[in-house]
């Protein structure tokens, strides 16, 4: 059995639909075993600025697939709830990202594991260390936990815990 670590993001409402419709699709996958959910963070977006902010969350799997198998998963649930209906090149609804798969340090032509950004990741790295802050990010030698302490003030001011009725907290 693997273990594995993922990323969901979703800036289109319901986003938080779109969340929960992709948590579903996991757990009911016949290979996979849903273990850890974190909680919810609302993101301010990163990278491309002008669009709307995140809810961003983790989820930790034990599953019997490969990484290229899981990633063909991911993108079939992207694919499902989102690319369809969206707007060509437009913003999607939900993105899975694999951060870590066992303690694998590899780069493959679809797929590079760790997930190449999430060390310096407020909206990936918070979420993260609900569920896993002590695993240990191959090819680094740091736990999650430290790379969260590493965070500037800048990036952790933009994540704060949502919840359903709406109202950000800190
Ligand atoms: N790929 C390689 N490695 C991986 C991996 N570990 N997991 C390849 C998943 N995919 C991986 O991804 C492009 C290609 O990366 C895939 O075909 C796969 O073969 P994509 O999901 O199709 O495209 P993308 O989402 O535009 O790219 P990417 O790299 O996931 O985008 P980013 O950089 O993650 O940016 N701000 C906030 N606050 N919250 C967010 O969630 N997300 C983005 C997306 C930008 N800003 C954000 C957020
Ligand atoms: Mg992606």
């Amino acid at each position: 059995m693997n273990r594995a670590y993922i990323a969901l993001g979703a800036n289109i409402e319901p986003r938080a639909r779109h969340l929960q419709k992709a948590l579903d699709m996991l757990r009911r996958h016949p290979h996979i075993t849903m273990k850890k959910q974190s909680s919810i963070y609302e993101t301010a977006p990163v990278g491309y600025t002008e669009q709307a902010d995140f809810l961003n969350m983790a989820a930790e799997i034990d599953t019997s697939l490969s990484a290229s198998e899981l990633l063909d998963v991911c993108q079939q649930i992207e694919q499902e709830l989102g690319r369809k209906r969206s707007i060509r090149y437009g913003p999607r609804t939900i993105d899975l990202d694999i951060l870590l798969y066992n303690q694998e340090n590899k780069k493959m032509d679809r797929l590079t594991i760790p997930h190449p950004s999430m060390h310096e990741r407020a909206f990936v790295l918070i979420p993260l260390g609900d569920i896993a802050p002590e695993v240990l990010v191959p090819g680094w030698n740091k736990r999650v936990r430290d790379f969260i302490d590493e965070l500037p003030k800048t990036e952790t001011k933009d994540v704060s815990k949502w919840t359903e009725s709406g109202s950000a907290e800190g």
